[in-house]
């Protein structure tokens, strides 16, 4: 491995144990945050080393070993792409999958809605620090609530999917064709009281991109899909990112979804489905060369202004080796920090991220879900495509 600089925060990981890394929505207890995040505490002064490739398609085929059908890793570097694919995107005709397959991205949602909203603050219709409930009246229990808490998962909601989904298959299949209004997540999330204090501490849930989503709808009295339509999937030309809510389907070429049983470990077909239980916080369908287009546009500061990017990359600490801003996750890898989101949806795991200079993007891919050997071991394609 090549040596080079980095700040405190990449040097105090040592080596990364990958294989200890939490699912992201069962993230370890984080200790307490401060109201506005740090700043990134990440400085590479290197090049980063090449993608390490033999070492991609080694995770892509333990993956397959693991439980998943199929799984790719696409990763653009500088104007060059490598394109990596392992098993099927359909187990029943057995196509190999390709990195060109579309997929359900799951939380990489996440990442689009909270670029709109920082839009929306750029536009002057929006201030992060201001109370949740100044644009929705009387959404929220409690005032102290802010737009900020929000999208760095301060506000303690509690994240419905874990009641729902307590139990995997037959969760899934008592959404899988449900159609929710946003109020009913909320009134679903509301069930519960709030986790912590607002702003003390990082804890995920999807009830907060439901709230985001829910204020992009009155700010700009339109449907999420068109915001995400005009200000990102157009412009940028995202020609296999659909926001298809809700329908169940997948338009074009795509990988099936096959989600693992608790216990059998059975695989069950979960491609078509409404991921209406998600909406703004993960129903977007996409592909590895839009997920690398967008990030990088959105690290080259291409979608927001500097000012706004700057607040997406304060920092709440989620463990010792993550942490997260607004709508955006930073792992800290043994080569610096790399920046995009994760996305878990049943049957689709996806990872997303980009160098800082978004000169260098992954996405990784398994068409499996519930299979926590499987996450692991995609997760280490972080490592293997940015620090060689
Ligand atoms: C939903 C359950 C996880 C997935 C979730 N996803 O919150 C959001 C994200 C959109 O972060 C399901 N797990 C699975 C279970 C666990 O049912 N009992 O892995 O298929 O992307």
């Amino acid at each position: 491995m090549v040596s080079r600089t980095v700040g405190a925060g990449a040097v105090a990981l040592g080596a990364v144990v990958l294989s200890l890394l939490t699912v992201p929505a069962q993230a370890a207890t984080p200790p307490p945050a401060p109201d506005t995040g740090g700043p990134d505490p990440t400085v590479v002064t290197a090049p980063l080393a090449a993608p390490d490739t033999a070492e991609l398609r080694k995770a892509l085929r333990t993956a397959l070993s693991q439980g998943a059908p199929g799984a790719f890793a696409r990763v653009d570097d500088h104007g060059k792409t490598i394109h990596l694919a392992e098993g099927v995107a359909d187990r029943g005709t057995g196509r190999a999958i390709g990195t060109g397959d579309r997929i359900r991205v799951g939380s990489v949602t996440k990442t689009f809605t909270a670029v709109v909203l920082l839009q929306l603050v750029d536009e002057g219709k929006l201030k992060l620090d201001t109370s949740v409930n100044t644009y929705l009246p009387g959404l929220l229990p409690d005032r102290r609530i802010t737009v900020r808490h929000v999208l760095s998962h301060r506000s303690g909601l509690y994240d419905y999917a874990n009641t729902l989904f307590a139990q995997s298959v037959q969760g899934f299949e008592n959404v899988r064709n449900r159609v929710y209004t946003y109020r009913q997540l909320m009134d679903l999330s509301l069930a519960k009281p709030l986790t912590n204090k607002p702003g003390a501490v990082y804890s995920y849930s999807n009830a907060n991109f439901v709230v985001a989503g829910m204020l992009i709808e009155k700010l700009t009295e339109k449907s999420v899909a068109t915001a995400y339509q005009e200000r990102l999937i157009k412009p940028l030309k995202l020609t296999d990112t659909y926001y298809v809510h809700p329908k169940n389907t997948i338009p074009g070429r795509y990988a099936r979804g096959y989600m693992t049983a608790d216990s059998s470990g059975r695989k069950i077909d979960s491609t078509r489905q409404t991921v209406s239980w998600a909406q703004s916080a993960g129903a977007l369908v996409s592909s590895g060369k839009d997920l690398n287009t967008f990030l990088s546009a959105l690290m080259r500061g291409e979608l927001t202004s500097a000012a706004q990017l700057k607040q997406m990359l304060k920092w709440t600490p989620v463990n010792s080796t993550q942490a997260y801003g607004l709508g955006l996750r930073r792992r800290d890898l043994s080569c610096g920090s790399v920046y995009g989101h994760t996305g878990t949806v049943q049957g689709y795991y996806t990872w997303a991220f980009t160098s800082k200079d978004g000169k260098r993007g992954l996405t990784s891919f398994a068409n499996t879900s519930n299979n926590g050997t499987v996450y692991a071991t995609m997760n280490s394609t972080l490592e293997a495509a940015f620090c060689g």
